[in-house]
């Protein structure tokens, strides 16, 4: 009897061993926390929690509710796949050597663990649902669930883009019904079948669920009762539209590239076909928050708030009509760079506020592994955001960089502080951008070529600058920063 109870008292250890041995860290399975990450494709922050009237989002709104809603985030690099691997990594996008949206980032630094593969060596289900890593360009041995043989063998994929492209983006999609048909509805519905599947944390491994929506991505694509919700009279055209790019007075040339890339392509934008453009990404972001409001339906049915980190974000900027240019190629501008960013740790003392702070897209990496408590791999370039969780108004000493160019190198380097815009083109050979964010929200004066900058007094407390006098000062100090990030390898 005691030797049949001492083989059944080894068995169950052998078990527990096997089960929890991918969790090398100190913390009992019990006690790390799940992780559900939203990923939403050019959504730029048009969302009624970042205080736009018009459109409807019910459910992110809830999520800056429940957790910290990041004023001021950047991405990286202006087009989806420098922007994710250089999120997914943790890595500047110069380090990654991801600068378009061919390159894989494995093949020439196979020592780069990505996000999704740290949590899957600290023993946790990695699952993946939609659009995480660019499309064909999975880090396909990541996940334990979901991940995509690559398209392609090495380094560059030698994909073509279909001849039609042009076309196929430039136009409004409308689906039947709730879009039961779209591939961002079958995302949502994965979600939920990983959501059920995993809930159950007495198996000893949490998840890391990564949920990427497509939409609204061009073209823009909604079922008709998202569309119906706007009354196109009442969208709203930006102050500095124009029909098509359009360098203003007194700007650098390489601002603006004069072909746009996914919508208005080679063609102008009338007033009216604008406004409908508008509405139709509007209905699309709406028809992807009610997507999403299904996985958070799942989610809080399963009890499962209190033990799961969420994570919210968008993976660059985007312009609809401003200074002529539709989406992000290559925009250094604002409206190009800023996105969407929302952590809620249940834990967190500052949820149901807002961070003033300039964070960056590669600081969700750390901030997740802190979060967890996973180790952090050597090599990241961001900082946890957990101060900010805690105190959305810490002290923050990092400015936002973002980067363009393509497989030649970078072209344009771009300093975002809490309270400027700073973009150096070719290092200052081809101009400069300098932007008084507070006195100009909608960047229509360049400050960079004044020859009286000096005469400007600083009048800003901006917590990522030294207490420059004047504003030439200020643009000398963001210079530096600049120049200094460009060399960065
Ligand atoms: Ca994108």
């Amino acid at each position: 009897m005691k030797t049949r109870w001492i083989l059944k008292s080894l068995i169950l250890l052998v078990i527990s061993f096997v089960t929890n041995i991918g969790l090398r860290e100190s913390l009992p399975a019990a006690e790390h926390l799940n992780v559900l990450f939203f990923l939403v494709d050019d959504l730029r922050p048009e969302l009624g929690c970042y205080g736009n009237q018009h459109v409807k989002t019910p459910n992110i709104d809830a999520l800056a509710k429940a957790g910290v809603r990041f004023e001021r985030a950047y991405c990286q690099f202006p087009l989806c796949n420098p922007s994710r691997s250089s999120m997914l990594t943790g890595r500047h996008p110069p380090v990654t050597g991801v600068l378009d949206n061919s390159t894989w980032f494995g093949a020439t630094h196979p020592d780069f663990v990505s996000l999704p593969r740290h949590f899957k060596d600290n023993g946790y289900s990695v699952l993946r649902t939609g659009k995480v890593f660019h499309g064909g360009i999975d880090d396909a041995d990541a996940w334990t669930e979901g991940g995509e043989k690559r398209t392609f063998e090495g380094a560059i994929s030698n994909r073509k883009p279909p001849v039609n492209q042009k076309q196929n983006s430039d136009r409004i999609v409308v689906l039947d019904g709730d879009g039961e048909s779209h591939q961002d509805y079958k995302t949502a519905i994965r979600a939920i079948d990983y959501l059920r599947r995993h809930s159950d944390s007495s198996s000893g491994k949490p998840f890391f669920l990564c949920c990427g929506f497509t939409k609204p991505h061009s073209p823009p694509t909604a079922p008709k009762r998202f569309i119906d919700m706007y009354d196109l009279k009442s969208v709203p055209l930006p102050p500095d539209f124009q029909p098509r790019p359009t360098v203003p007075e007194g700007f650098p040339k390489p601002s603006l590239n004069a072909r746009n890339g996914d919508l208005f392509v080679e063609r102008d934008a009338s007033p009216d076909e604008a406004r409908e453009m508008i509405r139709a990404y509007w209905a699309s972001l709406t028809w992807t928050d009610w997507n999403l409001g299904r996985v958070m339906a799942e989610l809080d049915t399963l009890k499962l708030r209190e033990k799961t980190i969420i994570v919210f974000w968008g993976d660059h900027g985007y312009h609809l009509g401003e200074k002529g240019k539709w989406s992000k190629h290559g925009s250094l501008w604002e409206i190009g760079t800023r996105v969407p960013l929302i952590v809620i740790d249940p834990k967190a003392k500052g949820n149901g506020s807002s961070s003033p702070r300039p964070v960056q897209s590669l600081d969700l990496y750390p901030t997740l592994c802190e979060l967890c408590g996973l180790s952090t791999p050597s090599g990241l370039a961001g900082h946890s955001l957990k101060p900010l969780l805690a105190n959305p108004r810490a002290e923050w000493s990092h400015p936002a960089f973002t980067v363009f160019g393509n497989a030649k190198g970078v072209s344009g380097v771009a300093v975002r502080t809490q309270r400027y815009r700073y973009v150096e083109y070719d290092g200052g050979k081809s101009g400069t951008m300098l932007f008084d964010e507070q006195a100009d929200p909608h960047e229509l004066k360049n400050l960079a070529d004044n020859p009286n900058l000096a005469d400007n007094p600083n009048l800003a407390d901006d917590p990522n600058l030294a207490d420059d006098p004047n504003l030439a000062a200020i643009k000398t100090e963001l210079s530096k920063l600049a120049k200094q990030h460009a060399g960065v390898r």
